[in-house]
């Protein structure tokens, strides 16, 4: 079975520093948190940025001081989100898409349908997708497709046939959203089988899901993505104390499963990023 891929998702818009007092805002604690959680075995980091009293932000400046940060700090790959905050306009989300070199991402997400997010809605129109595949196209960006349920995974292909995305792609398994899918293992193999051919996937379990579909995704040669956006306590009643702590764990069980970590090289090759092509390492 192929490496794995550790994804540390450190920030996230919605939890806050109230929630769990350890939620990275600042450029400077960003990126030390991605420092951690490489030096714990991730080797992408998934971000989001805040200002400083924590609202969240998709500033290009503060993304590409953010980046500037972590390729200082270490090699990990940086994959920008443009999903945002529920609410953000299209143009706004897209900010960090448009970020040169040295602080250009070496991937983004692609959000592929519109849902209820807790008790708000998360709008991605048909229109809105093609114009952020385009853009990411125009860009050179290979997109992460980030689904919460079947009918985000079903609309793909459609995509594909109108020239927007190009197959293989590499998938994002987000489950137990309140208003997606649940986050079960039988959802999982649903979603799994539910994929275009040789696709990859990562699933990113929220909250109490994490674990039990990590470790599912770890056996099934999936990859893993964990970190204070998804989920806020390393077990039931423990706050966890940082990405890191949830990437070491991931880490541990990994080695006992016998799927060894991907280096960050390996990882370009498993997602089909350029080797050399996009990421420029201070
Ligand atoms: N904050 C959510 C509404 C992404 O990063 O692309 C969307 C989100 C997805 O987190
Ligand atoms: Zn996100």
């Amino acid at each position: 079975m192929h490496k794995l891929i550790i994804t540390a998702a450190l920030v996230g818009a919605e939890v806050t520093r109230e929630q769990n007092p350890n939620v990275p805002y600042l450029p400077e604690e960003i990126a030390e948190a991605a420092r951690e959680a490489y030096e714990a075995g991730a080797r992408m980091v998934h971000l989001h940025m805040r200002t400083p009293d924590g609202k969240p932000s998709q500033s290009r400046e503060l993304f590409a001081q953010t980046i500037g940060l972590i390729r200082e700090r270490c090699p990990v790959l940086c994959q920008v989100s443009t999903g945002g905050a529920v609410g953000m306009g299209a143009e706004e989300r897209l900010q960090p898409v448009y970020l040169d070199p040295p602080v250009n991402p070496d991937m983004a997400t692609l959000n592929t349908g519109t849902m209820n997010f807790g008790d708000d809605v998360f709008e991605n129109s048909p229109a809105l997708i093609g114009q952020f595949a385009r853009t990411f196209a125009e860009r050179g960006i290979r997109p992460e497709i980030e689904v919460y349920d079947i009918g985000m995974i079903n609309s793909v292909p459609r995509l594909v046939k109108k020239g927007l995305l190009q197959l293989p792609l590499h998938f994002d398994l987000v489950m137990g959203v309140p208003g997606g899918i649940g986050g079960t293992p039988k959802n999982l193999m649903h979603m799994v089988e539910s994929l275009p051919p040789d696709s990859t996937w990562t699933v990113a379990g929220i909250g109490a899901a994490e674990l039990p579909l990590a470790v599912m995704a770890m056996v099934l040669g999936g990859h893993v993505r964990v970190g204070l956006e998804d989920n806020i306590y390393y077990r039931k009643g423990e706050l966890a104390k940082s990405s890191a702590q949830l990437v070491a764990r991931i880490a541990r069980i990994a080695q006992e499963l016998d799927r060894p970590l991907a280096t960050v090289e390996e990882a370009r090759v498993l997602l089909n990023l350029e080797p050399t092509a996009t990421t420029v390492c201070l």
